[in-house]
């Protein structure tokens, strides 16, 4: 009989350095949103996208050679992420800012989860999912059609492919939510690091900036990750345990997120 991960214990020397930090903040991954059923970018993809890489449709050359299979997987994933609720992770993370208004989350996931949440503080580096955008000019659209089985919806204006509004390899992230993620990472006393396998740039390095700065980074994760050696403490577990225990352990009872 398999039973529910048990939290680790959080170690006296973390709790006191929580409580006594004049600012924190959080860069979190696919792996928070898991629990909410989420797939990650490394777990297999269900049904008829297990033959294809998630990585290796989330690039601009993969939409030039073939948009209308992007934009199909990007349907799929977008009807997924409108199914699925915040989990007990991303409640965790809104009642830390409940209890610190200056906390700020700093996420790689498109899925708008940590708003849905009750985060108000929140930096979105690779864009977010639920929006639609002109792949030309960048154009946010409200609404498409959808309806042709051969080619990705176009834009009304200009007649091109409409795309997600995501981040892909190989171009920039928006220049406020980078700027003010390396300046909260070089501002924070503790960077809780939750749920990302740390393998993507420029979003990989805020824990390094962090930890030059001198704060604290803590990982948070069922596995190790290739910066599981450069932190300062790790606790072991998938975050939707891990997260209430220490909030539990740090701040007791904090007003209710969502
Ligand atoms: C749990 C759990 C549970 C499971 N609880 N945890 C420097 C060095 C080398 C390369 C580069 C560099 N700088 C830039 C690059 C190139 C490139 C890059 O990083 N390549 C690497 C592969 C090496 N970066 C870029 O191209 C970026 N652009 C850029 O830098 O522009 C300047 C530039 C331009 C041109 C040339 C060079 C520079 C853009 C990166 C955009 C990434 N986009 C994606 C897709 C977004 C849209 C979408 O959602 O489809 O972002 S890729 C994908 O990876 C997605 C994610 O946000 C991102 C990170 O993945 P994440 O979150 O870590 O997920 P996983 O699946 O990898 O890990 C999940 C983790 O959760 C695991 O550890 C599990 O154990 C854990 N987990 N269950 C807690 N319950």
């Amino acid at each position: 009989m398999s039973s529910a991960p048990e939290a680790p214990v959080i170690p006296a020397a973390l709790i006191g350095r929580l409580r006594k930090a004049r600012s924190m903040a959080a860069l979190t991954g696919a792996g928070i949103s898991a629990e909410s059923g989420v797939p990650t970018f490394r777990d297999a993809q269900t049904g008829m996208w297990a033959k294809f890489d998630p990585l290796e449709l989330a690039t601009p050359d993969a939409f030039r050679r073939n948009a209308k299979l992007v934009w199909d997987w990007y349907a799929w994933r977008r009807e997924l992420v409108a199914q699925a609720q915040p989990n007990a992770g991303h409640r965790a993370l809104a009642a830390i800012e409940a209890a610190n208004p200056g906390f700020l989350v700093i996420t790689q996931n498109v899925d708008g989860l940590h708003q849905a949440a009750g985060s108000a503080n929140v930096v979105e580096l690779h864009g977010n999912i639920r929006r639609v955008k002109c792949s030309r000019d960048g154009t946010i659209v409200a609404t498409w059609d959808d309806s042709s089985p051969r080619e990705a919806p176009r834009c009304a204006q200009c007649g091109a492919f409409l795309r997600p509004d995501v981040v892909w390899f190989e171009e920039t992230l928006p220049d406020d939510a980078l700027v003010r993620a390396e300046h909260a990472a070089r501002d924070c006393d503790v960077l809780l690091v939750v749920g990302t396998a740390a393998e993507v740039y420029p979003a990989a390095m805020l824990p390094t900036y962090a930890r030059h700065h001198g704060a604290a980074i803590v990982e948070i994760n069922p596995s190790p990750t290739r910066l599981s050696d450069r932190v300062d403490y790790t606790l072991r577990g998938p975050s939707g345990v891990v997260l209430p225990a220490l909030v539990t352990a740090v701040w007791g009872d904090v007003p209710a997120a969502r």
